[in-house]
């Protein structure tokens, strides 16, 4: 009698003793005939089904056998879900697809069709039959292939390739192929298949936007072909191109849990507000119900109610243990998405054999009872059952390709055991960020020759007949929005979106007359969600797009964080670089905005960000700043796919003045294009201000700092005291080697941080110092540890001018 856990020991024991029990069958179907009289499969296809479940589930058993003996080092597994091959059967190699982390069959049977890519598929005829149909093409159908005829029953063979992926996965092999031994997920670039992360619900918002991008640039190809040649979305960069077909669906999968969780449903309510509005939006939802997540069960019903439930998401279900219904319900919601352009759902009943992982003893919260009923459902034996049924293999056949798979799947493990780990820090961060400041800046000069050159002309137009380094002196909101409008006229592909910035051109006015210049398609307005305003730009970013979103104010990301940190910062890390999600998210923050907004609109904490690994973070606080600094991080995220955050202090948008009413100080020309090289500013740079002799003090700061520290040199100066102002200008990486040559010119090292003390950037600069050896005197001025409050009490937490003379006698006094 088998134990009512299932183990991989008992849930081997259980199939074998299904398949013994299965009576023969009554008559031998041809494999070439559909495996039942009304199935849309063949018997040969329903086995390479078969042989992609089983593959699965011998990965799961050898993922255990691994870990026994502390070689492998991910145990959460798929066995129970391997109706998803039926799924993967539904859809198109070439489709993209991000997926949950039961996916070992839908992973298999893609890997197969990519493999056999030349070879037409049943599905393909059969679904392009269904596509003719509903749309009453009057072209008549070509003569169906025989279903399934041509396809060789390759056994494990077929999926060799794709359990040696998996179990490189799984032992940290610097051999995996998407990502190197980082983590254990499911991606290929030649399979359509992104890694997504383990946090759950994450990468749907991401999937909404490779939807939303897909068909943007299907209908930029499609008016291009249309329209001829002549058709130009931009003067520069690349023309705009999607990595998928232009009738690609993207397709997205999960558990049942996981559809309760904020990202999910943001990104259920983007896709649905998207089809409200009448935009398309081609994803197919794929939730897989196993009824729990970990130990919580998703109550009774709950979770087709919610599915059903949202607007503008077409729902259809199947049971994935009935792999025949399974393939025809998903390849019916694959062909109706791609068909209509509009999001649907796929509510996949699963079981979950084995637990949680590995480590989950989950007798602890299911009942006997429940494990056993979980058994009987188990989909790879529902498969075995209808192939012997319908006479196209018999037990002891299923039996032996089983066991022959499960011999394979071990060898492969312990050919993937002495394979190389990631051996050095070096290697580990290699993948994570690359950066060729040299290809940057010459980005940078190629923009500058093609904006002064063959674009000149559609420039001149874009400015109105006045381009802004005409305009006379600007201010920092000025200067971004022109820079925005020269980065747009350069990077055809670039978009900028956020809540409010084109119709109304920004809160602040930064974005103002960019829509009515370039169009609602590259200047658009988003629903108020900042995860899914951030995986938007993921998606756009994926699909080959030069995303620019918005976030209204820094205090918004951080409900948004994950987005940036988990997914955007993460893509290059876990694909080694074979996906990227280059973007430049313009964020409005920090304090000083006299007489508004309290701590909300006045964030100084950036903290979240710095600790990012990866993320570029430029806070411009001139307007002869942001130009340039907007036009590297453009070309930072064009070239090596960089994540940058463009975090523009708003009290400084329309500051004009620097020592007093009226001088005008604050503000700077636009450097024409013929002056972009001369000024190019490179990531990790500062900008030293010498007021004075500048020898007697360094002030190492940036943003709302830059412009009080200048004040108060001054005062200074007054007094005699000769100052050097660094402005950071970037807050990561960090400009160390700056900040070190500045600080050992004085010996006298004033930081003046308007974030928090505790984890500001000030910390981050006087860790520099240490760690370099410096030696002379540091002091910090900051923020005060608290949120900032409304009206002029916020003076009280907020560095002053006075705070920094303060500072710095004292520093000099010593
Ligand atoms: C955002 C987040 N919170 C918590 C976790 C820890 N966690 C991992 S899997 C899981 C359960 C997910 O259940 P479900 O979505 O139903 O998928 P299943 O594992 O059942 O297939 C939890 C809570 C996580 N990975 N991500």
């Amino acid at each position: 009698m088998l134990s009512d856990v299932t183990t991989p020991q008992d849930l081997d024991d259980r199939f074998r003793e299904t398949l013994a029990a299965l009576p023969a069958a009554q008559r031998r179907r041809d494999p070439a005939d559909p495996v039942t009289d009304d199935a849309p499969l063949t018997g040969a296809r329903l086995l390479e089904l078969f042989d992609a479940q089983v593959t699965s589930r011998q990965l799961d058993l050898a993922g255990r056998w691994l870990r026994s003996f502390g070689e492998g080092f991910y145990t959460i597994g798929s066995a129970g879900h391997e109706g998803n091959a039926a799924v993967a059967a539904a859809l198109r190699p070439t489709d993209p697809a991000l997926l949950h982390y039961r996916s070992g069959a839908f992973y298999c049977v893609r890997a197969a069709q990519v493999a056999d890519a030349t070879t037409p598929t049943d599905t393909a005829d059969a679904e392009r039959a269904a596509d003719r149909e509903a749309a009453a093409d009057p072209e008549p159908a070509a003569e169906p292939e025989p279903a399934g005829s041509e396809r060789p029953t390759g056994g494990f063979a077929a999926y060799a390739e794709a359990a040696r992926d998996v179990l490189r996965g799984m032992v940290a092999s610097s051999e995996e192929p998407i990502a190197g031994g980082r983590h254990k997920v499911f991606g290929r670039a030649d399979l359509a298949i992104v890694p997504t992360t383990s946090t759950i619900a994450s990468h749907l918002p991401r999937a909404v936007g490779m939807g939303l991008a897909v068909e943007r640039l299907r209908r930029l190809d499609t008016v291009g072909r249309r329209a001829g040649a002549g058709v130009r979305v931009g003067s520069g960069a690349g023309a705009a191109h999607a990595p998928w077909p232009p009738d690609a669906i993207v397709v997205c999968s999960f558990g049942d849990a996981s559809v309760n969780h904020a990202s999910a449903t943001a990104a259920f309510n983007t896709a649905g507000w998207y089809d409200h509005a009448g935009l398309r939006i081609p994803v197919l939802f794929v939730c897989e119900d196993n009824g729990l997540g970990i130990s919580v069960r998703s109550p009774e019903g709950w979770v087709e109610a919610t599915l059903r439930a949202k607007p503008g998401i077409h729902y259809f279900s199947a049971d994935g243990a009935d792999p025949v219904r399974a393939y025809e319900v998903a390849q019916e919601a694959a062909a109706w998405v791609r068909r209509h352009r509009r999001p649907a759902v796929l509510h996949l009943r699963t079981v979950r054999l084995m637990g949680h992982a590995g480590a989950d003893a989950e007798s602890a919260y299911r009942s006997p009872a429940e494990l056993a009923e979980d058994l009987q459902r188990d989909p790879v034996a529902a498969t075995s059952r209808l192939l012997v049924d319908a006479g196209v293999a018999t037990a002891d056949e299923l039996l032996a390709r089983y066991d022959e798979t499960g011999w394979q799947v071990r060898r492969l493990a312990e050919e993937v055991l002495g394979e190389p780990k990631l051996a050095s820090a070096a290697d580990v961060v290699s993948a994570l960020a690359p950066r060729r400041p040299v290809r940057v800046a010459r980005a940078v000069a190629d923009a500058a020759a093609r904006a002064s050159g063959p674009g000149s002309a559609a420039r001149e137009e874009a400015f109105g007949g006045k381009p802004p380094e005409l305009a006379g002196p600007l201010t920092l909101a000025q200067s971004i929005n022109a820079a925005l409008a020269d980065g747009l006229l350069d990077h055809p592909q670039m978009a900028v979106f956020g809540e409010d910035v084109a119709a109304k051109g920004g809160v602040y006015g930064v974005t103002k007359g960019l829509r009515d210049r370039f169009g609602a398609a590259r200047v658009f307005d988003t629903l108020l969600d900042e995860t899914s305003v951030l995986g938007l730009g993921l998606g756009a970013g994926l699909a080959g797009m030069l995303p620019v979103p918005e976030i209204q104010y820094l205090a918004y990301l951080h409900n948004a964080e994950d987005q940036l940190r988990g997914e955007a910062a993460t893509m290059q890390f876990f694909s080694q670089g074979a996906f990227r999600n280059p973007m430049v998210v313009r964020v409005a923050g920090l304090a000083y905005q006299e007489g508004f907004g309290g701590h909300f609109h006045n964030d100084n904490s950036v903290a979240v960000l710095r600790d990012v690994p990866g993320l570029v973070i430029a806070v411009p606080a001139r307007p002869d700043d942001a130009a340039p600094m907007l036009r590297t991080c453009l070309a930072s995220a064009a070239v090596d796919g960089s994540v940058c955050v463009f975090l523009e202090p708003i009290a400084l948008y329309h500051t004009r003045d620097l020592y007093a009413e009226g001088d005008g100080e604050w503000l700077a020309g636009y450097p024409e294009p013929g002056s972009w090289v001369a000024g190019h500013v490179p990531v990790g740079r500062a900008r030293v201000y010498r007021v004075g002799s500048a020898d007697d003090l360094t002030i190492i700061t940036f943003g709302n700092g830059v412009r009080m520290s200048l004040r108060a040199a001054a005062v200074l100066a007054e007094e005699g005291v000769g100052t050097r102002v660094v402005d950071l200008r970037w807050l990561a990486p960090l400009p160390v080697a700056d900040i070190i040559r500045e600080s050992s010119a004085t010996g006298r090292v004033l930081v003046v941080d308007e974030t928090r003390r505790s984890g500001g950037v000030g910390e981050g600069v006087i860790a520099a110092l240490v760690d370099a050896g410096y030696v002379g005197a540091a002091r910090r001025v900051a923020g005060v540890d608290s949120f900032v409050p409304l009206g002029p009490a916020a003076r009280h937490v907020l560095v002053s001018p006075e705070a920094i003379t303060d500072g710095a006698r004292t520093l000099l006094a010593r």
